[in-house]
């Protein structure tokens, strides 16, 4: 169970399930949480320190124009990794039952201690019903 700074468990959206990665998200050598629930991806960011985490208030994480990253209803796992190779990890978000874009990566435009997420770009999206296929 999650507790913010102010001792109360953490809720997140009212839609769906919750995946949630463990990450370092700010680049400051604590753990931070990213969960996807309900099409939005929260930030759960580590304000105690490597030893004992203590996590703020969950916060919507937006793209780098201010607006908040939406997948529609049924967001899944985020992952953040670089994947393009310049060193700022970037957001990989799947989208859980694939109607809409099944799998998205937003670049991080940002820096890393404070990422900035570029438009997504869709990696994967669906056939008709009859399957996915890589973009
Ligand atoms: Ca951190
Ligand atoms: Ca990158």
């Amino acid at each position: 169970m999650v507790k913010d700074d102010g001792g109360q468990t953490v809720v997140l959206g009212p839609r769906g399930e919750t995946w949630a990665v463990a990450t370092d998200f700010d680049d400051d050598c604590d753990t931070d949480i990213l969960a996807g629930n309900g099409g939005y991806v929260y930030l759960l960011e580590n304000i105690g320190d490597a030893e004992k985490g203590q996590f703020a208030a969950p916060r919507r994480l937006t793209k780098a124009d201010g607006t908040t990253i939406d997948m529609g209803y049924w967001s899944g796992a985020p992952a953040f990794k670089d994947m393009n190779g310049d060193g700022l990890k970037d957001l990989l978000l799947s989208e859980w039952d694939g109607t809409l874009t099944p799998l998205s990566l937003f670049i991080n435009i940002g820096t890393s201690t404070e990422p900035a997420f570029a438009e997504p770009r869709v990696l994967l999206r669906t056939l008709g019903g009859s399957g996915i296929s890589f973009i």
